[in-house]
């Protein structure tokens, strides 16, 4: 049985090796009640996890979709957790951690008008526009993953997110660890967690299909997992980096966040 399900992993794996998927995670809430940047970055960190970050075309798809339906007659313009870097405002970063690597600003922008531009917003076209931090904006939350606290298997873990229809976390940018590595905290954690990495066919894969490009390994000492024999399935450490370990043992897992649990948030 265990040799099957390995096969049918594998497969899974193999199966979707090909497609073309970007890398983001995560569920995004819109918020219609207007605030400037920081206090809808305040409420985001209180009910969510941070404000939305934005990492290619398919993040943008999935931050429209959560606006689309909302009892509000249209929206123009939103705030995500665009910031500009205080130490050099030429660059970007995101308030849940991170530089900015991908980029959708619209025709002309970020122009910093009167040179009092230091966050962006999101037009409900997708692409992004450098405004002013008071200016009173609906807004776009993030939140990544649920804590299951029952131990389980590497496997068992898979199965356990699958049946809730979501899946083990999949991280593919320093963003994205950074998010999960604040969601960690929260929940007061000492020991690793599985997350959706898994060593097959002589390479580390996100259970999403990624091939793990974003990698976050501890740097020096243990090597195991260049080539690990024994421990073949990935878990978030304490200290946000991933970790190799046996895939019996039995861990707490992160799922991500699926629209049962957003509905409930919401509500
Ligand atoms: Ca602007």
């Amino acid at each position: 049985l265990k040799a099957s399900l390995f096969f049918q992993t594998l497969f899974f794996f193999l199966s979707v090796l090909y497609a073309d998927v970007e890398g983001e995670v995560g569920t995004h809430h819109f918020v219609s009640q207007a605030m400037n940047w920081t206090d809808a970055q305040t409420h985001c960190r209180k009910y969510y996890i941070d404000l939305s970050s934005v990492n290619g075309q398919k993040d943008t798809e999935k931050i429209l979709k959560a606006a689309a339906g909302q009892k509000i007659l249209k929206w123009n313009i939103a705030w995500i957790g665009l910031y500009r870097d205080p130490t050099n405002a030429t660059r970007w970063k995101w308030s849940g951690g991170g530089y900015v690597t991908y980029t959708n600003w619209d025709i002309g922008q970020p122009d910093n008008y009167f040179n009092q531009e230091s966050r962006g917003s999101i037009f409900s076209s997708g692409q992004w526009n450098d405004a002013k931090e008071n200016v009173t904006l609906p807004f776009f939350c993030i939140k990544i993953s649920v804590m299951n606290y029952e131990k389980k298997t590497w496997e068992e873990a898979l199965e356990h997110c699958r049946e809730e229809h979501s899946d083990l976390i999949s991280i593919a940018s320093e963003t994205d660890r950074l998010l999960a590595q604040t969601e960690m905290q929260c929940y007061d954690l000492t020991e690793p967690v599985w997350i959706g990495l898994r060593f097959l066919a002589d390479q580390w894969l996100w259970v999403d299909g990624e091939t793990m490009v974003y990698k976050a390994w501890p740097q020096g000492g243990d090597k195991d997992h260049q080539c690990p024999t024994w421990r073949r399935c990935g878990a978030l450490t304490v200290e946000g980096l991933w970790g190799n370990y046996n895939c019996e043992e039995k861990r707490y897992f992160l799922c991500l966040v699926n629209r049962k649990y957003s509905s409930h948030k919401m509500n």
